[in-house]
């Protein structure tokens, strides 16, 4: 079998997403998933201009081979945009040769490690009462692990709330917004959140919650000392991860479990916090991380040192690769959790997909390949659209991380 051509598919159903369709001569073809939040452009760029013209006449079974002709053939190494663009050839390959060889893709990654697949939801709230709310209502819809964020009292904005009654979508169209922060009026805040969320609810769902890279290690070591009492499925992303070190002061005060991951781009990025012992969860998601190839390699380092997975799944990981992260999931023995952020009407109508959601877990349905398809016409509706994550600040004007 024999590459003949990849196109770049832009669509924006709500919101941006970068599909990659590899066609063979055999008329098999495989998809990709390859947005990056906010600098999707680059990427359609780095693929059409640089990656696909490479792809033209090769054997499309040759993952491993193609993956290292991508990163180390290139000579620079690592990076977003450059990851993300492997990652969405690699996707597509393991699409084509799942369908090739009739088997859904995680039967050739060691086939089905569980039966099922246990995902978390995101409730968000103005307040407490509405975030405790929020949290109710999933449950009902079967859920038995909920993300948790709320309204902090003080702050026009935060993030993980929705402005209106829509559901969150952290991408917003035109240049970015600019949200305010205060560290402070956040560690008052939490602690009183999930007392209020463990007092209503009580003990058996898990809670999770995102600090979205916003403290130091000192401060976010204070925090997961307050929330021990709470019992945490996780404390994710508490400061931004490029000290690698710092980790190990948060390490050193709380038992609080900790998810780190979601920006990383390779195994390098995590390396020392698992080595070291200084995560529980890693977050890298399939589109960010350099594709199946490199995901399955990840989380099987991740397991020498009893470190889980727990990937990113919110809105812009498209349905291609929220296809691929379950296939990943049910095949790998070190899954912890995945995250599971609805898509709206419009994308679901884009992309057809085996996967399903089933009484608090997910299944990638046994479709040959990923599972997951595009429909050329329904995309063709809906043209790209300039949006960005917003930007952060502190109350007296600093740029913060958001
Ligand atoms: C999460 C994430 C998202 C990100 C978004 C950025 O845990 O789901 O933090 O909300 O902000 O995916 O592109
Ligand atoms: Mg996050």
């Amino acid at each position: 079998m024999k590459i003949l051509g990849a196109k770049v598919i832009v669509c924006s159903p709500g919101r941006n997403f970068v599909t990659l369709k590899i066609e063979t001569d055999e008329g098999i073809y495989g998809l990709g998933d390859a947005t990056l939040n906010g600098r999707e452009l680059a990427v359609v760029s780095y693929l059409e201009d640089h990656l696909v013209p490479c792809l033209i006449g090769r054997d499309p079974f040759q993952t491993e081979d193609i993956w290292h002709y991508f990163y180390r053939g290139a000579y620079w190494r690592r990076g977003p945009v450059t990851m993300t663009a492997i990652a969405a050839i690699d996707m597509a390959l393991w699409d084509i040769k799942g369908k090739a060889l009739g088997v859904p893709v995680y039967n050739l990654l060691g086939g089905k490690s569980r039966n099922s697949v246990l995902v978390y939801a995101h409730a968000t709230g103005r307040d407490i009462g509405e975030t405790v709310d929020e949290v109710e209502r999933y449950r009902q819809k079967g859920y038995l692990a909920i993300r948790a964020q709320s309204g902090i009292p003080g702050l026009a904005s935060t993030y993980g709330v929705p402005k209106d009654q829509k559901y969150y979508e952290p991408a917003e169209r035109g240049l970015p917004s600019e949200s305010l922060w205060s560290t402070e009026k956040y560690l008052r805040h939490v602690p009183k959140l999930f007392e209020a969320l463990r007092n209503t609810l009580g003990d058996d769902l898990h809670l999770l919650h995102d600090v979205h890279h916003r403290l130091t290690p000192i401060q976010a070591a204070r925090l997961g000392k307050e929330l021990e009492p709470f019992h945490l499925f996780w404390m994710e992303d508490p400061v931004a991860a490029e000290l690698q070190d710092g980790f190990r002061l948060i390490r050193q005060h709380t038992t609080t479990p900790l998810a780190v991951g979601e920006v990383f781009n390779s195994i390098w990025d995590a390396e020392q916090l698992m080595r070291e012992q200084l995560i529980d969860y890693l977050r890298m998601s399939i589109v960010h991380g350099g594709g199946i190839t490199a995901m399955k390699k990840a989380a099987d380092f991740a397991a020498l040192y009893h470190v889980q997975t727990g990937a990113h799944g919110a809105s812009d990981m498209s349905p291609v690769c929220m296809g691929a992260a379950l296939h990943l999931d049910l095949a790998i023995n070190n899954f912890g959790i995945q995250e599971h952020m609805l898509h709206n009407a419009q994308t679901e109508e884009t992309f057809p997909h085996a996967y399903f959601f089933r009484d608090g877990s997910m299944y990638p349905g046994d479709e040959p390949g990923l599972g997951v398809d595009i429909k050329e016409d329904v995309a063709a509706r809906f043209p790209y659209e300039r949006a960005y994550l917003p930007v952060n600040r502190k109350e007296d004007g600093t740029l913060f991380h958001w």
